[in-house]
């Protein structure tokens, strides 16, 4: 789905934290000499801004067996950890996936306030913008105030809702919002869902259950689970990544917060350990703050390659 356009300008404002964490001492390294110390220094500076000890030792090891070899000398330390990096996110498939006849389905998970219904807000705006027609439905029916939350973007978007009382079965909503959905000839169909700890072994059936009314109702959906994970929680996001997973099958990340965050180094560190691409990334609290995730885009912004 050509759904977003990606704008260095927009994730850079966004980064701005994350690149004080990585960037600027990192360009006190350029103009170096890369030798073992620099490499050392390196590797201390991905471990601190939450690049993970998986793919910092591997782009560590590939490194000193480069310096080694000689093969760095006259090299930018910049280039080579942009390249080293880059390689990190190559190959995988972050395009959202769509139905190959209408709807195409899309439900949205993740702990409570990570940001899944601004979320579910900002891919309805996205779509919108592109005279997609879209319908919202208020699954989450467990927190008080949840519903009102995703109606009154409803109405400031201009798209449409379906839902159901407070408390009502968030099945039956969705069930509900899905024959809306065939009804109407609707493009996409966002699906947003309570907050749940992996604790909550009930709650995680229920998501269960809402993903298997989804495919009930349209043919092989929904299309895409994307999980909201906040960037600003670190390394307690991976365990979110692991713990949904083994109740639905999580095709996406929407990575939140980067703009709130000096550790947007966890893209890699969610990637190594639960092989799911970060698919979008959100870097406002308004609707059109959110980008599709683009490895090259990112990077640069990452280590501020362009000033
Ligand atoms: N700074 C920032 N805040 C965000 C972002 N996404 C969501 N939020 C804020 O996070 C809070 C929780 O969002 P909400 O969508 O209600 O989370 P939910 O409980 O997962 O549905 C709200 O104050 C949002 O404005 C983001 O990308 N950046
Ligand atoms: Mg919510």
């Amino acid at each position: 789905m050509g759904l977003f356009r990606a704008t260095i300008e927009a994730l850079h404002r966004g980064l701005s934290k994350t690149r004080s964490s990585l960037a600027s001492p990192l360009a006190s390294l350029r103009g170096r000499t890369i030798d073992q110390e620099t490499i050392d220094e390196l590797e201390h500076l991905l471990l601190t801004s939450d690049v993970g000890v998986t793919t910092t030792e591997a782009i560590i090891q590939e490194l000193r067996g480069s310096v080694a070899d000689g093969a760095l000398k006259d090299k930018d330390i910049i280039d080579i950890l942009r390249e080293a990096l880059l390689k990190r996110l190559q190959g995988k498939d972050r395009t959202i996936a769509v139905a190959d006849s209408s709807p195409t389905a899309i439900l949205v998970a993740g702990v409570n306030g990570v940001g899944k219904t601004t979320s579910v807000a900002k891919i309805g705006k996205a779509l919108r913008d592109e005279n997609r027609s879209v319908l919202l439905a208020a699954a989450d029916t467990f927190r008080a105030g949840a519903v009102s939350q995703l109606t009154t973007w409803a109405e400031r978007l201009g798209i449409d809702i379906v839902k159901g009382e407070q408390g009502a079965d968030p099945a039956a909503v969705t069930f509900d919002a899905a024959s809306a959905a065939i009804a109407r000839n609707i493009d996409v169909l966002l699906i947003d869902t309570a907050g749940r700890l992996h604790t909550q072994e009930p709650l995680m059936r229920q998501l269960t259950k809402i993903q298997a009314i989804t495919n009930k109702k349209i043919d092989g959906a929904p299309h895409e689970v994307l999980l909201v994970l906040d960037g600003t929680q670190g390394q307690n996001t991976l365990i979110q990544a692991k713990k949904f997973s083994e109740s639905i099958q999580v095709t996406g990340i929407f990575l939140s917060k980067l703009d709130g965050t000096a550790r947007g180094g966890i893209v890699f560190a969610i990637e190594d350990e639960t092989g799911i691409p970060v698919k979008l990334v959100g870097i406002g609290e308004r609707p059109e703050d959110v980008e599709p995730f683009d490895p090259e885009t990112f990077v640069d912004a990452l280590i501020d390659i362009s000033r």
